[in-house]
């Protein structure tokens, strides 16, 4: 009898929260290692063409950083410095200007892009997993060239600076990119940073890049994981999980907005539609400092 009893209670229950579980199914919400409330991005999927693998030129650096090198338990091995680009300097970008007025133009350098302003800073702390750094010798710098491509746009569009503050040997676990995603979570959360990215070759990773969406100003660091898919692959996604940090959600695929949190334009486009660009304007003090 009291089985039977269980059992209906169990089946009345189901019934009156399937209509909840199911339009709740999209997203997946949870409490984060540092007590915030936090939804956990669709997976993003893994780019459909392969993309260039290395960058030709290095990423343009806002400012000189130095990063502490970490090991898998947080301690700090060594540091390694990370220099500003060169055509940063405003004065050459001047000259650029001359050459160009006097016709000399033609090598396309530095014409495309005006120098941003940046009028906000914000840390990042790189954890690179055991299979990413078996794969790559030069992890530091190839992760490097991608934080400071994917941050380009927040720099151009929003005014923001990604510096990276450190460098982590991370050994990731878990069975899905859900799972490893809480994994770095654990592992490398309250530790000071505005942004702990994540890369991973793991084969567990079934997704191009996750990451935790906050309601508000998050406690602790806002935590994503992107795959390596080569260099372009991934600096794509590493700019569509750190706008997941900022709050942003996705556009309907298939409804032709071109932008990064549009799953058709992913890996295509390194800008925002007017709605996300709002809304990372409106969490912008979420991170950083001026
Ligand atoms: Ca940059
Ligand atoms: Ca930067
Ligand atoms: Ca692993
Ligand atoms: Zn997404």
């Amino acid at each position: 009898m009291k089985k039977t009893g269980l059992l209906t209670l169990s089946l009345a229950l189901s019934m009156t929260f399937l209509p909840n579980a199911t339009s709740a199914s999209a997203e997946t919400a949870i409490i984060d290692s540092q007590g915030n409330t936090v939804e956990i991005g669709h997976v993003l999927p893994k780019a459909k063409t392969k993309g260039k693998q290395t960058f030709d030129v290095p990423s343009r650096v806002e400012s000189n950083t130095t990063a502490d090198v970490l090991n898998e338990k947080g301690k700090k091995i060594k540091e390694k410095s990370i220099k500003k680009s060169k055509e940063q300097d405003p004065s050459s970008e001047e000259l650029f200007g001359l050459f160009d007025w006097l016709g000399g133009g033609g090598t396309g350098t530095g014409t495309e892009e005006p120098p941003a302003t940046t009028d906000r800073t914000v840390t990042v702390l790189v954890a690179v997993d055991e299979e990413y750094r078996a794969a790559h010798p030069d992890w530091q710098t190839l992760t490097t060239n991608i934080i400071e491509k994917a941050d380009d746009g927040f720099t151009r569009d929003h005014g923001i600076d990604f510096e990276i503050k450190a460098f982590a040997q991370w050994d990731s676990n878990g069975n899905s990119a859900s799972e490893i995603l809480q994994d770095l979570d654990r592992d490398f959360n309250g530790n000071g940073y505005d942004f702990v990215a994540g890369f991973t070759r793991d084969v567990n990773f079934n997704s191009g890049g996750i990451a935790y969406v906050y309601p508000s100003a998050p406690n602790g660091s806002a935590i994503s994981v992107n795959l390596d898919q080569g260099a372009e692959n991934t600096w794509h996604a590493a700019q569509h999980e750190f706008s997941h940090n900022y709050g942003a959600g996705h556009d309907a695929q298939g409804s032709g907005i071109q932008c990064i949190m549009n799953y058709d334009y992913s890996y295509q486009v390194d800008y925002w539609d007017q709605e996300h660009d709002n809304e990372i304007e409106a969490h912008k003090t979420w991170f950083g400092n001026e």
